[in-house]
């Protein structure tokens, strides 16, 4: 495509609940939206930084800053680019790979829109709906937790995972497997434990989870590798794997059985799909991991959990999940379980520009 120009924005939108992680609670997801500006037509990005580097090192004003600083400016240099070169063009950069990821996306969605062509289809989908998993933060208490849970079971979710962090762990799983018995069930700890922990993450072993996902932190790939071998429990790595080599080292140390993937996590859905088909050709399992997404991701995640090596329920939950009013003209639903991938050309959504101008709280405009 021209690269013409590219649109940024601040968005706050409000959450239907707090979201209660290890590592802090969320009221209002604020998110950057980018749109590239290409004579053909505009495509649609989302930058799922988070407004502190809590779970991440990236954050909104850091994210704000590199686009319009460094990133934004090598694409418009370059002018005419193919979706496939963008991320040649930013590597030079270091790190910043949501942002780089949402410039990306902004990018394929303007090229696959202009030939007519949907997201599913150019990324190798395999299927036309996939089973929806929820994420459900830390409750009050048990107590609330089980209502939380069954109030997305009653919705149709396929898979619970619940947010765990030390002292807020086995009792939490323990009242969710009382309640609803052998259901789906996974934990996240986003990274609150150490290898001192072990004998508690191992009390986790007889409530037959899917997995543990993200005991440790980030570069813990040895110490999870040790956790690994003592746990029964499978664990699976979201924060550690940046990138295709990175999920190449997990797997060789054995300090995961099962990845989430997550495209901003990783630097885009290009090199998300290179983390599913080495997994795929390893035989581990992988699942699309979410960051409370608008409709933009989330449309994007469904097409890259529709691939062939996505077999376990991802995060990919309904709009309504998170938001009483999405930016995108027909929201994300869950229907008996499933979300069904996008037909239409690129992210096949139509964004609500009202919707889209009301949430917004920041603005800027870069031209070529
Ligand atoms: O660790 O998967 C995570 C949200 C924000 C940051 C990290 C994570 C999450 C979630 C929510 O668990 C997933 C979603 O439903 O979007
Ligand atoms: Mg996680």
């Amino acid at each position: 495509v021209s690269l013409d120009g590219v649109e940024l924005r601040v968005l706050h939108l409000p959450l239907v609940s707090p979201f209660t992680t290890s590592f802090g609670t969320e009221t209002v997801r604020e998110v950057i939206v980018a749109r590239a500006l290409t004579p053909d037509g505009d495509g649609w990005g989302e930058i799922v930084t988070m407004p502190a580097p809590l779970y991440s090192s990236e954050y909104t004003q850091g994210a704000w800053d590199v686009a319009q600083r460094w990133l934004i400016p090598a694409l418009l240099e370059r002018g005419t680019l193919a979706p496939e070169e963008a991320a040649t063009v930013l590597e030079p950069f270091i790190g910043h790979r949501m942002v780089k990821a949402g410039l990306e996306l902004a990018v394929l969605d303007a090229s696959l829109r202009s030939e007519g062509r949907p997201l599913g289809e150019y990324l190798g989908a395999v299927r036309d709906r996939i089973p929806s998993g929820v994420s459900v933060g830390i409750q009050r208490d048990p107590a609330a937790l089980v209502d939380a849970v069954g109030g997305y079971l009653d919705e149709g979710y396929v898979r619970i995972k619940i947010k765990i962090k030390p002292g807020r762990d086995v009792a939490d799983t323990a009242a969710v497997r009382d309640a609803f018995g052998a259901i789906p069930l996974q934990v996240d700890a986003n990274s609150a434990y150490t290898l001192a922990d072990v004998d508690t993450l191992a009390e986790l072993d007889r409530f037959d989870l899917l997995l543990i996902e993200q005991p440790l932190q980030e570069d813990d790939l040895v110490d999870h590798a040790a956790l690994a071998r003592h746990l029964r429990t499978p664990v699976c790595l979201d924060e550690s794997v940046t990138s295709r080599k990175a999920a190449a080292d997990a797997l060789a140390l054995a300090a995961a059985s099962v990845i989430n993937i997550k495209a901003g996590r990783v630097g885009g859905y290009l090199e998300a799909v290179r983390i599913h088909d080495l997994c795929r050709d390893a035989g581990v399992p992988v699942w699309c991991g979410g960051m409370l997404e608008t409709g933009i991701g989330r449309a994007a995640n469904a097409a890259l959990a529709a691939l062939e090596g996505f077999t376990l329920p991802g995060d990919v939950s309904a709009s309504s999940r998170f938001y009483t009013r999405d930016i995108v003209t027909d929201p994300i639903v869950v229907e008996d379980g499933h979300v069904r991938v996008p037909t239409g050309p690129g992210l096949g959504i139509e964004i609500d520009r009202v919707a889209l101008d009301d949430v917004t709280v920041e603005r800027v405009e870069l031209r070529r």
